[in-house]
């Protein structure tokens, strides 16, 4: 079965150490990791994404498939290698409330923290009193929200508010993401900033502390 086909099956099947192994020998036989993680796990999940609204696979089975997908980034983790010049700022990150979908924003923070940044990682279903609570103990110049589902959308809203009011507004830029959003979107809750990709985004936040 040719490599990419073989980790995807291997993804859809929540297959951890059969991905660690494919990611591996794909290393091994010098594929790139940008395209290991776009060609490779971000594909395969977006066919269990597919599979998932089709019908074909259930929660639990793509709660299996993120496990595996997660296992294949911890492998690819060690070579999107920190940037010599230390940290640029701080950034806090997290998935909003009511949204437990951790796998686009860890990308984020990867690729952000290989950038140069001083990552705080909140985790999933962040309240905004609690992005606003490590904004201010931070310091941080950026605060970035993920959303995977139109539901948890609004919550972005109210945290681009929640800092606002506590006087965070001209302080921290905020950058949201996640799948459902355009950037209509985020120019309407009036976020400074979002990025489709986590290489995207990792790239606004550079220009941010240049402009
Ligand atoms: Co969920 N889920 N899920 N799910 N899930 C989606 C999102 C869905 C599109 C599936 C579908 O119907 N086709 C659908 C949402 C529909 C909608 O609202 N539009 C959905 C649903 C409905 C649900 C539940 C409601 C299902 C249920 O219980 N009946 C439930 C909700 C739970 C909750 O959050 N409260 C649920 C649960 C789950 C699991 C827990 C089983 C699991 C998550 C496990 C985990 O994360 N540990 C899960 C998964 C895995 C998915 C899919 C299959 C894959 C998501 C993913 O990880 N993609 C997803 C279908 C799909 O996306 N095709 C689906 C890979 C990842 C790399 O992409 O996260 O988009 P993504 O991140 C990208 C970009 O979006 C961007 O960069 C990343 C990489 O470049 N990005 C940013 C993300 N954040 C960013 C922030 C930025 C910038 C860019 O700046 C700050």
């Amino acid at each position: 079965m040719p490599f990419f086909e073989e980790l995807t099956e291997s993804i859809i099947q929540g297959d951890d150490s059969k991905v660690k192994e494919l990611v591996h020998q794909a290393m091994q036989n010098k594929i790139p990791v940008k395209e290991i993680l776009n060609d490779g796990l971000i594909k395969a999940m977006n066919i269990v994404g597919g599979k998932f609204k089709n019908g074909e696979l259930y929660v639990p089975d793509v709660l299996w498939a993120a496990q595996a997908m997660k296992a294949g980034v911890e492998v690819i983790r060690p070579f999107f290698k920190k940037s010599e010049v230390g940290p640029l700022a701080k950034v806090v990150i997290g998935t909003v409330e009511g949204d437990i979908h951790e796998i686009g924003k860890n990308l984020v923070a990867m690729m952000v923290e290989a950038n140069g940044f001083d990552v705080v990682d909140l985790g999933v279903d962040v309240p905004p009193e609690k992005f606003v609570e490590s904004v201010k103990a931070t310091g941080a110049k950026i605060c970035m929200m993920s959303a995977l589902l139109t539901t948890t959308m609004p919550a972005m809203k109210k945290t681009i508010e929640a800092l606002k009011e506590a006087g965070l507004g001209g302080k921290v830029k905020t950058m949201v993401g996640g799948a459902p959003l355009t950037n209509k979107f985020a120019l309407e809750i009036g976020a400074n900033g979002y990025s489709p990709d986590a290489s995207g985004a990792a790239d606004l936040a550079k220009k941010w502390l240049t402009d």
